[in-house]
């Protein structure tokens, strides 16, 4: 498997130059500076393709190429969004990236109520409490619905912590909630969220996948033309948030989105962690059933409480078996080999990582630490050479 590293592109702290001390041999980057929706320009990309390669890289994946939120919620000029979106994956085909993970989460991306939790070692991780969450939900967003998403104790705990809590408390709960996006995307505050949900009110998970299914034949066909693939990344957590529903969260979903376009371009970012962090998802059986679907790889893994609170645990301890994913994605790259695939190998990136160390002093983007990232690579590849001898 192919060990690539996240590069925020000029935005990050982390410069190519200290990515080459990792040992990772690809990139993974986007144009965060890019407005959803509009075009990638060939020389915008070409720009920063080349940059990486003068540091010794091939920019092997883009994450994201982020979807406008009319595309989710189908409204809007729609024509015209994939119209760009295709434009997009031409462009990036012909500047010679030809992966693109994207996801299909309404609104936010991947969430978290604390970014800075302790961990069992010293250092910090990233860290989801159903109760923090119920309490920003009910008690600071005042969505009235969601009373019925959580247990009376996790409400309970959640009116306790709200009663004791500071401004400054809900303020960096409020933050953290909105961190998993980086670059230029939106971040709302409590009236911008409201005015935002407002915008998928009476939308069911049905309306949503019937959306998704009009994005897919819009673009797969292009994709496969073009010699691209792409790859859906799970939700994160993989459940419904903020009462918006979500539909690429499990088995189910990931079996339904490989079926609502039946081509090898339509394919599954294998993301451990989003996955692993339902108690209801075996990942190694999902990981099994679509390994011919899947283009790139997160791997991180988690530790689940049982009231839906999880934290993020370091790469091999935690709920998932992460040896027996590297197990079945070599064997499938080995299938791929034998079948005379080109692209047979499989970009693998460690996805996120405690805050360990020196690694506080830079400010990178919150799951993406050097020295944490470091060692789960480190132990990663550790695990992918021992299965390969
Ligand atoms: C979090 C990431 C996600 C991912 C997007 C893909 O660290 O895994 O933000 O990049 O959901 O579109």
């Amino acid at each position: 498997m192919k060990e690539t590293w996240r590069w925020y592109g000029p935005l990050d702290q982390i410069k190519l130059s200290e990515v080459r001390q990792t040992g990772a041999a690809g990139i993974v980057t986007a144009l965060h500076e890019i407005p959803y929706g509009e075009v990638w320009q060939r020389t915008t990309i070409a720009k920063r393709r080349d940059k990486i390669r003068d540091a010794g890289f091939e920019w092997d994946v883009v994450e994201s190429l982020p979807l406008h939120e009319d595309i989710k919620r189908g409204t809007g000029d729609l024509t015209s969004l994939f119209a760009n979106y295709r434009q997009s994956m031409a462009n990036l085909a012909a500047e010679g990236v030809h992966t693109i993970c994207y996801n299909f989460m309404p609104l936010l991306d991947w969430t978290r109520t604390e970014l800075n939790s302790p961990a069992a070692n010293g250092g910090t991780c990233l860290r989801f409490s159903a109760f923090r969450m119920a309490a920003f939900e009910i008690c600071m967003l005042g969505r009235a619905e969601a009373e019925n998403d959580y247990p009376t104790d996790v409400i309970a705990k959640a009116c306790e912590w709200y009663v004791a809590s500071s401004e400054e408390d809900q303020k960096e709960l409020l933050n953290s909630i909105m961190s998993g996006m980086p670059g230029a995307y939106d971040r709302f505050d409590i009236v911008g969220l409201r005015r935002a949900l407002d915008t998928y009110r009476g939308m069911d998970a049905a309306d949503i996948r019937s959306n998704y299914r009009r994005f897919l034949h819009e673009v797969v066909p292009t994709a496969q033309d073009l010699g691209m693939r792409l790859c859906v990344h799970p939700d994160d957590p993989p459940r419904d948030i903020l009462g918006l529903p979500r539909i690429v969260s499990d088995a189910d979903d990931i079996a339904w989105i490989m079926s609502a376009y039946d081509a090898p371009a339509n394919g599954l970012t294998l993301c451990s962690g989003s996955l692993g962090a339902n108690p209801e998802n075996d990942v190694v059986d999902i990981t099994h059933k679509h390994s011919n679907r899947i283009h790139f790889v997160h791997l991180r893994n988690v530790r689940k409480d049982p009231d839906g609170s999880f934290e993020e645990a370091e790469h091999l301890s935690g709920d998932t078996n992460i040896p027996a994913l590297c197990h079945i994605l070599l064997g499938e790259e080995k299938a791929r080999k034998s079948a005379g695939r080109p692209d047979w190998q499989i970009p693998f990136r460690p996805d996120h990582g405690h805050e360990l160390l020196t690694d506080p002093q830079k400010k990178t983007f919150p799951g993406y630490p050097l020295i944490g990232r470091l060692r789960g690579l480190a132990e990663l590849r550790g695990v992918l050479h021992a299965l390969s001898a």
